[in-house]
């Protein structure tokens, strides 16, 4: 099947998985279109099932706000017609459904008909797509999408709580390519990290508010008073100054690791003991699941869709949302003693092992083929 894939290019979960969808899906011999603003960070190798067009914004002065929606509706409609795409994948609603949405409409002007398939991630629904600014048109994209799936159960319920949804929501959970992260590093290079008695805690995120960057270094702060332990941070955003500051101010700069955005999180992944994900809110937690897979335990917020993936007293601990004491003590139950720490870690590598990419691609071949199969069918 010939399919274009709209995300957004950059760290942010929405991006990594609609990329590691598009590469797994060119592996089984799709054809994939991946149609952005810049070549997706994950997708190193283009090759001939596996393309990227670039949208490009042509600045005018009398624009305040350069309209991206405007741009990506006519790419999609000129990369759909030139290459004969069959259907269409967008990862993100906002504002990917809208842009989705006119260029189904200016395609259909000219007999073509394409579906739409709208993934919903997260922020999309529960922050942004959520405000009043942006929620009838949220809304207007969801109803008009023919399939929409949500990467968890807890944002399907979400969406149906906040918005006025009439289309089925269908549930296909985020994966995980397993393959990729069957590290067989013999000496994970730990040393370059901390010394051998210390334990390593990470955290990863784009270091937005919603990840509540504070908490972690407070909850790292009680761990180092209790064991000796380096923390890593791993990403770039608008918190990372002040969590500097902060790991400065309590002491503790020459423990925690501030490494920026990473291409090689699983070489992070495989020297950590323990990963920590303390969000306000979170529709699944890709992050905890990629730690996971390197047999990482977490200790998480019970927000969202995090409870289908870190599972409580088995792979990590959950907490209530701003919880710090309860974070710490869960973090140094799981720390405190090594054959506790390596039965969490055994345990997150075997439920993280379930969202195996190979369970659920067919889910999304699925899906693809009763849209396809609706094509006669006029959805508007
Ligand atoms: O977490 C972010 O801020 C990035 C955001 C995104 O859209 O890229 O992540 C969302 O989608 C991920 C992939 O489906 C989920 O794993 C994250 O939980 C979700 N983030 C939130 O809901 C805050």
């Amino acid at each position: 099947m010939k399919i274009a894939i709209v995300c957004y290019p950059t760290f942010g979960g929405s991006g990594v998985v609609a990329t590691e969808l598009g590469i797994a899906l060119a592996n089984r011999g799709h054809e994939v279109h991946f149609i952005t603003y810049k070549q997706p960070v994950r997708l190193e190798l283009l090759g001939n099932n596996i393309h990227f067009h670039e949208v490009h914004v042509p600045k005018y002065p009398l624009f305040q706000y350069q309209p991206y929606e405007l741009a990506l509706s006519s790419k999609l409609v000129d990369t759909i017609k030139l290459y004969g795409i069959e259907l269409l994948h967008v990862h993100y609603a906002i504002p990917h459904a809208y842009a989705g949405y006119m260029a189904k409409k200016m395609l259909l002007e000219e007999g073509i008909f394409v579906p739409m398939i709208t993934t919903l991630h997260g922020t999309d629904i529960t922050l942004v797509g959520n405000h009043p600014f942006y929620k009838p048109a949220v809304t207007f994209s969801i109803n008009k999408s023919d399939i929409v799936t949500s990467v968890s159960e807890s944002l399907k319920e979400q969406t149906l709580r906040l918005f006025d949804v009439k289309n089925p929501i269908e549930v296909i959970p985020n994966f995980i390519d397993t393959t990729k992260y069957k590290n067989d590093y013999t000496d994970c290079q730990r040393s370059l990290m901390a010394q051998d008695d210390e334990k390593i805690v990470t955290h990863i995120s784009n270091f937005r508010r919603v990840k509540r960057i504070p908490d972690v270094i407070h909850i790292f702060n009680g761990i180092q008073q209790k064991i000796k332990a380096k923390l890593i941070m791993v990403g770039e955003g608008p918190e990372k100054v002040a969590a500097e500051k902060l790991s400065q101010e309590l002491g503790l700069t020459d423990k925690v690791v501030f490494l920026g955005n990473s291409t090689e999180i699983d070489r992070i992944l495989c020297f950590s003991d323990l990963f920590l994900l303390p969000s306000e809110s979170e529709s699944f937690g890709l992050a905890a699941l990629e730690a996971m897979i390197n047999k990482v335990a977490v200790v998480s917020s019970n927000v969202g869709g995090i409870p289908e993936v870190n599972k409580d007293g088995i792979t990590g601990y959950l907490s209530n949302v701003g919880d710090v004491d309860d974070m710490t003590k869960n973090a140094l139950k799981v720390l405190s003693n090594e054959e506790t720490l390596t039965n969490f870690k055994q345990h997150a590598f075997e439920w993280a092992s379930k969202f195996d990419i190979l369970n659920i691609l067919p889910l999304y071949e699925e899906v693809y083929e009763r849209a396809y199969k609706s094509r006669y069918k006029n959805s508007y």
